[in-house]
């Protein structure tokens, strides 16, 4: 019997190696593939049956032999007809899971190099005005078009240039690169020489956080693997040493130098003058993951899905408090709510959602309340957030939205690379503002008392010290915006001048966890 289960590090967190063991001792053919994506179901283990792949899971060592006779309690039956998995719009994600990830011969046999192999049919600017009319974003936060960065490094004039995939993912509550990595290495391979293709650059770069050792492995081996099959183009992977802000482009560029990763000052773009100073292409690993699906079936393919400019498909990361938590790729304009309470089911603790962050940690909070906003890169920007790499953070009631603000704060203070003043300095502040909100909301309400020389001797000692702080809510609340306004428009790059949109969206949606009085609720029409 062949049964399918998952090497992916989630998989193998919940224990799916100890299961994959129990299968082979029974005599099964055990393939191991990347994960399905949707980890209330894992260790997940799929047996063949007349074509089909009959799912059971989540499944302990146990129960081979409920499983291989199909009385096991937890059968779900075919899996590519689960509700979760029948839902999506697989373009990128379209063999995670399903194949065996270091297995050429199944890549080639599920569409693998179409792309390529298209791609190298075709003059570079061809391949480049593809990518523009597919209209595919960078999946990495900033949402630019990918067209775009490559015309100007195919324009730009050089001996050497590079091709750099950005797998640093650093945001929380993401996996989606991981899950890519581990689960269809040569996907992303197969970008990343399409790219090489299309700009003229001969190497590239993987730069991967040392947190993804699987991801790392996969990528190395997978290299060595298809070498022959990209030549002349070459890849290596570089490791990072778990700084976030190396997942900024030009601190990512001067890690990969050998250097300390501090942000690099734009102009010059590093698509003139990146990596060794050299013309380069940077990009998320989904950004170079969609471009073999672009190549291979046309940019129209892709563009037919999506919403307003927000072309093709997101693999959404659900993650936190949320019940069914995972990865579920759809075309833009699925709104947030359909994602947190449709797909997700709500929280993993029962409670009511409170909030949800989306993009990471320099992401906004969103509360219920704005749960028809679409997932669009506009849509969000005007919502006062960003999709950023489409993780989403369920949090349920029990949450304090005030600590949250802090963390933002907090977390910009200790991940600064501390070359810009308003980032290094100005999230310091935050965290001692937010602090003294925090104490003045916790403080226990003053005593009324009916000695009227109480309250003069202390109004008259207040006033004799010079320095003395207002720490009333409505000027530390003043202080924290004009903060933000500092670090939104001054720091060098989007860790301090995104640092803003957790701490405001916080403030500006949930003033009671502030101390401020709950906002009136606009009575349904
Ligand atoms: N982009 C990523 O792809 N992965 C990351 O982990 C990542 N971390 C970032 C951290 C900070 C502090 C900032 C400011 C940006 C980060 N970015 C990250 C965005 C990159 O700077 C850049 O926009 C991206 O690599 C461009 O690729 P794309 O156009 O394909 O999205």
């Amino acid at each position: 019997t062949r049964v399918y289960i998952s090497r992916d590090m989630a998989s193998v967190a919940l224990g799916a190696d100890d299961v994959a063991r129990a299968f082979e001792a029974a005599g099964c053919d055990v393939v191991r593939t990347g994960s399905r994506g949707l980890f209330s179901i894992e260790p997940l283990v799929e047996v063949e049956s007349e074509g089909q792949r009959i799912g059971f899971g989540p499944v302990r060592p146990a129960d081979v032999a409920t499983v291989l006779d199909g009385s096991h309690k937890a059968r779900l039956g075919n899996v590519a007809d689960l509700p979760f998995f029948a839902g999506q719009q697989r373009f990128t994600f379209a063999r995670c899971g399903i194949i065996d990830p270091l297995s050429l011969q199944d890549y080639a046999d599920h569409d693998g190099w179409r792309g390529l192999d298209a791609a190298r049919a075709m003059p570079p600017q061809a391949v480049v005005d593809a990518v523009k009319a597919s209209g595919l974003r960078g999946r990495g936060g900033a949402g630019f078009p990918t067209g775009i960065k490559w015309q100007t490094v195919l324009d730009a004039v050089s001996d050497a240039k590079f091709i750099v995939c950005n797998a640093d993912e650093g945001d929380s509550g993401t996996f989606a690169d991981r899950m890519l990595m581990e689960g269809d290495p040569f996907c992303l391979i197969e970008g990343m020489a399409i790219a090489g293709h299309a700009v003229g650059a001969g190497h590239g770069y993987i730069y991967i956080r040392s947190e993804y050792p699987f991801a790392i492995a996969a990528m190395q081996e997978a290299i060595a693997l298809s070498a022959e099959r990209i030549a002349p183009f070459t890849l290596e992977v570089r490791v990072g040493a778990g700084a976030y802000v190396c997942g900024e482009e030009t601190a990512l560029l001067d890690s990969i130098e050998g250097k300390r990763g501090q942000v690099r000052a734009k102009p010059p773009l590093p698509a003139l003058a990146g990596l060794f100073g050299q013309p380069t292409v940077i990009n998320n690993v989904l950004s170079l993951a969609a471009v073999p699906f672009i190549l291979a079936k046309g940019a129209e393919a892709y563009a037919a899905v999506g919403f307003g400019r927000s072309r093709g498909t997101m693999p959404v990361q659900l993650a936190g408090n949320v019940k069914h938590g995972g990865l579920y790729e759809i075309g833009f304009g699925i709104t947030l709510g359909e994602l947190v309470n449709g797909i997700g089911g709500g929280t993993a603790s029962g409670r009511p959602v409170r909030a949800v962050q989306v993009g990471g940690p320099l992401g906004a909070y969103f509360p219920p309340g704005m749960f028809d906003l679409p997932f669009d890169y506009e849509a969000f920007a005007q919502a006062g957030g960003l999709i950023g790499h489409a993780g989403i953070t369920v949090f349920d009631d029990s949450l304090d939205m005030a600590h949250m603000a802090r963390f933002a704060m907090e977390f910009c203070s200790v991940e600064s690379c501390g070359k810009c003043t308003p980032c290094r300095i100005g999230s310091t502040r935050g965290v001692e503002v937010l602090d003294r909100i925090i104490a003045g909301r916790d403080a226990p309400a003053p005593v009324p008392t009916d000695q009227p020389w109480e309250g003069y001797l202390k109004t008259a000692l207040n006033s004799r010290t010079p320095d003395r702080i207002d720490t009333g809510l409505e000027a530390q609340t003043t202080l924290l915006r004009d903060l933000c306004d500092t670090m939104k428009y001054g720091s060098l790059c989007a860790l301090g001048g995104f640092t803003p949109y957790p701490v405001l969206s916080a403030l500006d949606h949930f003033p009671e966890d502030f101390g401020a009085p709950a906002p009136i609720k606009e009575a349904a029409e």
